[in-house]
């Protein structure tokens, strides 16, 4: 009999994707895992009333446009970003659209917060990095609004997609992780927090896992989905939600001496560790202990990514002057190399707006030329990440004792071959790139595995992957101590 087929819903900053996956049988164990995107559609938040929304009725549309088109599945499984949500009534309705987490909203909540509960003991009880639109900020931004006092359930962007396919509610827990509100030790929700800061944890449903059965799609949805009435049914099995777990689950890694950058909007770059480490020194240099799929620590650091190219892209556009992508970055690659690079750490950068103005700026106060022509800027941006790449991989090494020999990057990123050759000579490392579609893939194979599909703990999928899917090597070449000079140049 064919083999099943898995449907991926993958929600990224800019666009969303239904994406199917199958494991053709090939002996001895399972064959190749190969995806089909089924269909693509926009993501495109809204300002409204000065502030910035997901269109998630445009998201779930598409979700469904997304299900017509891949036809009968085994089951779906849903990733997004992190962090955000939307609140429901009794009745379960939803009350307003979700708010963005690049909104000004929380400028000024993690101050309030710290009143409360100081940094230091906020990161010893949550292991998460500072990123100023972490859900207890966005929480304590919105706490004296009506829509807050209405609510009775808070879900996070996948799980409410998951309820109004299912009708089921649920908190997954590698997303869970990202809201600040989670003990990365007990991987349940830290008292700690959510008394000091007066947050009711029965907001939340309860917490499932990823392979957890996470209910069946309603008739209705089936109706609009194109499935048959009288069909099987087509259960939603829970992944690793929060997209970066997804992603890192699909690192195609041999062994643990790895470090892991999953690039896109952002880059996300660490280690993966079998137990949190929290420590006060991790909290100075921005290490996150978010959880991941099958009891691991996603231990990583948030680097603005692509996001700063996106941004300048977009700016070009709207100047109407649009550049192609692939166009600049083969220009990129003719011009000099670290001649400016800024802090691609700096949570300046997070807002949307004049980005090429911005990084033009970034470098004149660090006394550096400014990026001047379209390709000048990409390369400062390349170059930036690559360097920021560096730094991540370096400090996870010292702050967790793990050694790291290898550096795989994933996510739409590696398929930038100037950025991933960029990152392997400032990493001193060979770099692995690929699979594109980590967050689609990871998520197809907890899907497969939850179905008995596929068997085994992580490294076993990722043998599946390794043996099977086109990966590009980079190796080491640029002198390092150009690096080094070029990350003394940020201090
Ligand atoms: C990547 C990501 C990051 C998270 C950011 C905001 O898509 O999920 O892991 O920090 O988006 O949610």
């Amino acid at each position: 009999s064919a083999p099943p087929v898995f449907a991926a819903v993958d929600l990224g900053a800019s666009s969303g994707r239904v994406i199917t996956g199958r494991v053709a049988p090939g002996p001895p164990g399972p064959g190749a895992l190969t995806l089909h995107e089924a269909h693509r559609f926009p993501n495109r938040p809204v300002r409204v009333g000065g502030t910035l929304h997901w269109d998630v009725l445009a998201l779930y549309r598409g979700v469904l446009d997304g299900l017509r088109a891949a036809g009968p599945v085994a089951s779906v499984g849903i990733d997004s970003w992190a962090v955000d949500y939307g609140l429901l009534d009794a009745d379960g309705a939803l009350l307003g659209n979700p708010v963005h987490y690049r909104d000004a909203r929380t400028d000024g909540a993690a101050e309030e917060v710290a009143r409360v509960l100081p940094p230091a003991e906020l990161y010893a009880a949550t292991g998460l990095q500072h990123l100023p639109f972490n859900t207890v900020y966005q929480l304590t931004a919105a706490r004296h609004s009506a829509q807050l006092a209405a609510a009775v359930h808070l879900l996070l962007i996948p799980d409410l997609l998951a309820y109004w396919l299912t009708g089921e509610r649920g908190t997954e827990l590698t997303n869970a992780s990202t809201t600040q509100l989670i003990d990365p030790r007990t991987r349940d929700w830290s008292r700690t927090v959510t008394a000091a800061l007066g947050i009711d944890p029965a907001l939340f449903p309860p917490l499932r896992l990823p392979g957890d059965h996470g209910g069946e799609l309603l008739p209705d949805v089936r109706a609009e989905a194109g499935l048959a009435a009288d069909g099987p049914p087509v259960p939603l099995t829970v992944v690793g939600s929060h997209d970066t777990a997804s992603a890192v689950a699909a690192v195609p890694a041999d062994g643990d001496s790895f470090a892991y950058i999953a690039t896109g909007t952002w880059s996300l770059a660490g280690v993966e560790l079998d137990a949190p480490v929290v420590t006060e020194e991790g909290r100075r240099a921005n290490f996150t202990n978010e959880l991941g799929v099958d009891g691991t620590v996603r231990y990583l650091r948030n680097i603005m990514g692509l996001w700063l190219l996106q941004e300048c892209l977009r700016a070009w556009e709207t100047e109407g002057h649009p550049h192609d992508l692939d166009t600049l970055l083969r220009e990129a690659a003719r011009t000099p190399p670290l001649r400016s690079v800024v802090d691609a750490g700096d949570p300046a950068f997070l807002a949307p707006g004049g980005m090429p103005e911005r990084l033009a700026a970034a470098c004149r106060r660090t006394g550096q030329p400014e990026p001047r022509t379209p390709a000048e800027h990409t390369r400062c941006v390349l170059d930036s990440l690559a360097l920021a790449h560096r730094r991540a991989v370096t400090d996870a090494q010292r702050l967790t004792g793990r050694h790291v020999d290898t550096v795989h990057v994933v996510g739409g990123g590696a398929r930038n071959e100037l950025l991933c050759q960029l990152t392997a000579d400032a990493c001193g490392l060979p770099v692995v790139a690929g699979p594109a579609e980590a967050a689609a893939l990871g998520n197809v194979l907890v899907q497969a595995r939850a179905a008995g599909t596929l068997h085994g703990p992580l490294p076993s999928l990722r043998t599946t992957l390794r043996t099977t899917l086109p990966l590009r090597h980079h190796t080491p070449t640029r002198d390092r101590h150009s690096w080094a000079a070029a990350a003394r140049r940020l201090g």
